[in-house]
């Protein structure tokens, strides 16, 4: 069995294991040793079940069956199973996007909706995009405008998506050339379920084409319009400050954590918590107030946009409700352990479901309504304080927690080197032209078991900052970085290399920016498209100096998000490998041949030192076909022992 050191870098989480396994409670990390050895042809992605003539397996020592009943081989059947994981990864995403449509389309017709539009300038700059003309419509009506369009991408049947029009020239031709231009984002999915159906295509690289054209109808769609959406509605975030880790719950308070991922709960139960009847209310059951807090990705959504302390990441749900101080998780869909149901009652934590689309065992159900909002929100804000009084174990929370700076979108980025008085993106490209950042990366994803949990995260964005790269991250991500202190200002000067240093000196901004959830990922294709735009970088996303990668990612969502950056022209590394490495023909598909195509491709490589340097490679490549100077203050890539020998000591 791993000690909890070996499990985790972060000092909460190491803690809450020892708590934990003291309890005699078992979590993730220790189902998935129970696990082991997981199955190998799963791993391998050759086990196939579609169809009852199976299950079938292909043996990857070429010793028994090289093909099902049906005769799919293992490419056949690899590149089957993996456009499944990008249409349940797609279809998450874009449920979550139509979800948050609908709101504004109910915000837009009812005046005494509990949502309404806070970002009018968004929604002006969208309807223009759009082409929705503003003359004599009050901000009601452009607001139904925009809801009506963006609703209509997800049932769109030819076409194109609106959003990829973001995308430069030279990448839209490449995905026309190739014919993966996503026509509707529903559409994509459904083929992949059709197309991977026994006996219709079985071309595994045709296989994964239509994967890619449903990824980018993710990325460049339903995540999109997740995104821009949720800004109109909730409002575009800026630059705020906020906390991290598990440490944020206070004892003394009523703990209410918001576990899932829409802001269309989250935002309403802050709201809730934050109105004087329910924090009175608090207080006439003996607590001191109310702290809510955040798990996954609607933690993001709602540190963006108010500084809501974040409690933890994916592998920390379960040790929250181990602290015996959370006196409701809420929660809503994707990423939500089954396990907290019967892990709940051991403790008086009252575990709420919302979505009629997300019941889990041992959980109250109390069904969100967007029309009764607020009224539903209270009322789950209620059962919590009410619930109070009701602890029964001693409180064990671990003292752990970081400040950071959050808050960054493709709108306000630029401030980040500019200044608030330059309003492009010429000085990010300046800054990257000139050298003084080597380039930028996107870091996202998940928490893995079978990897040490936030080490992947952690020590990849170290590597990077160290070597001038700008780090930008999404998702769980984003929360391990926080926690370990490399979302602050000061961060700069403890881990980046001089060239980072300088700018973020220039503007008192962290080393590492967060962008927010993991639909936010498509804030990262906002960006990239406008520095091309920008100008001296090159014609397309696949000339940028940039890489991207998900070092410790579970989810399909992941799969989904890594076709579309591949796409879309990122060199991306991911550190659990996808399932296709028994068969031969995907893997060099999606490790080679995607670069010609659409000039970017994936490697996998679970060391995140060496992924880090992959990825900074790849980006002094990209600079030298730019004819772009090396970096102002080339770092010598430490030796690998200074870096790893002793977190391995630990
Ligand atoms: O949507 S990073 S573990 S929370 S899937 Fe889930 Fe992965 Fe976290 Fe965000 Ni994204
Ligand atoms: Fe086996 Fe083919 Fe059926 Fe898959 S589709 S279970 S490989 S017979």
């Amino acid at each position: 069995m791993k000690t909890p050191k070996q499990r985790s870098v972060d000092p909460a989480t190491v803690a809450m294991l020892e708590a934990a396994a003291s309890k005699g409670l078992a979590v993730a990390w220790d189902r998935q040793e129970a696990m082991e050895p997981q199955c190998g042809f799963g791993q391998l992605g050759i086990c196939c079940r579609n169809c009852t003539m199976g299950p079938c397996r292909i043996d990857p020592f070429g010793e028994g069956p090289a093909a099902g009943i049906c005769g799919a081989d293992a490419d056949i059947i690899a590149a089957r199973n993996l456009v499944r994981m990008i249409a349940g990864g797609a279809a998450a995403h874009s449920d979550h996007g139509r979800d948050i449509a609908h709101t504004l389309l109910m915000a837009a017709e009812d005046e005494k909706c509990d949502y309404q539009v806070k970002d009018e300038a968004k929604l002006r700059a969208l309807a223009e995009e759009l082409g929705v003309k503003a003359d004599g419509k009050d901000l009601r009506q452009i607001a139904r405008a925009v809801a009506e369009i963006a609703f209509g991408q997800f049932g769109q049947q030819h076409g194109e998506v609106v959003f990829a029009a973001r995308a430069p020239a030279d990448q839209q031709k490449r995905w026309q050339r190739a014919r993966v231009m996503p026509r509707g984002v529903d559409r994509e999915i459904v083929e992949i379920m059709h197309r991977t159906h026994i006996g219709v295509d079985n071309d595994p690289v045709n296989i994964i084409l239509q994967g890619v054209r449903a990824s980018l109808g993710d990325g460049w769609g339903g995540s999109m319009i997740a995104t821009d959406l949720s800004d109109v509605l909730f409002r575009t975030p800026e630059w705020v400050r906020g906390r991290a880790n598990l440490g944020v719950l206070e004892p003394a308070n009523v703990n209410i954590i918001v576990h899932g991922h829409e802001p269309t709960l989250s935002e309403m139960i802050v709201a809730a918590a934050q109105d004087k009847e329910m924090v009175e209310l608090a207080k006439s059951q003996g607590a001191k107030g109310i702290t809510l807090s955040g798990i996954c990705c609607t933690a993001n959504e709602i540190l963006m946009r108010h500084g809501i302390p974040v409690a933890g990441n994916f592998l920390q749900q379960e040790l929250a409700v181990t602290t015996g101080v959370v006196d409701a998780m809420i929660v809503d869909v994707q990423c939500i352990f089954p396990a907290l149901g019967a892990l709940s009652q051991k403790f008086h934590t009252k575990f709420i479901s919302t979505s009629p689309k997300a019941k889990f065992p041992f959980a109250e159900h109390i069904e969100f309504e967007e029309s009764r909002a607020l009224e539903i929100a209270k009322r789950i804000v209620r059962a919590a304080i009410e619930n109070f009084p009701n602890r029964k174990t001693e409180p064990c929370v671990p003292g752990h927690s970081n400040p950071l700076v959050a808050g960054f979108t493709a709108e306000n980025i630029y401030a980040m080197l500019g200044g608030r008085y330059r309003p492009s993106y010429r000085p990010l490209n300046d800054a990257i032209m000139s050298g003084r950042l080597r380039g930028v990366a996107g870091v996202v994803g998940c928490n893995n078991p079978k990897h040490r949990h936030d080490y992947g995260h952690t020590e990849m964005t170290k590597e990077l900052i160290r070597n001038d790269v700008l780090v930008a991250v999404t998702g769980c991500t984003a929360v391990a970085d926080a926690k370990a202190g490399l979302m602050c200002p000061e961060a700069a000067m403890e881990y980046a290399g001089r060239g980072l240093q300088e700018v973020c000196r220039a503007v008192g901004a962290p080393p590492v920016l967060h962008l927010g959830s993991c639909v936010d990922n498509s804030r990262i294709l906002v960006v990239l498209s406008n520095m091309v735009k920008e100008g001296g970088l090159g014609e397309s996303i696949a000339d940028l100096p940039v890489a991207g990668a998900a070092p410790e990612w579970m989810s399909e969502k992941a799969v989904s998000i890594g076709f579309y950056v591949v796409a879309s022209g990122v060199f991306t590394v991911l550190g659990e490998p996808l399932p296709v490495q028994g068969a031969p023909r995907v893997t060099r598909f999606v490790c080679e041949d995607m670069e010609e195509l659409f000039g970017g491709k994936f490697a996998f490589e679970a060391d995140p030192i060496k992924a880090a340097r992959l990825m900074i490679d790849h980006i002094d490549a990209k600079r030298s076909a730019l004819h772009l100077p090396g970096p102002m203050y080339e770092v010598p890539y430490a030796p690998r022992t200074a870096v790893e020998e002793a977190r391995a000591a630990e």
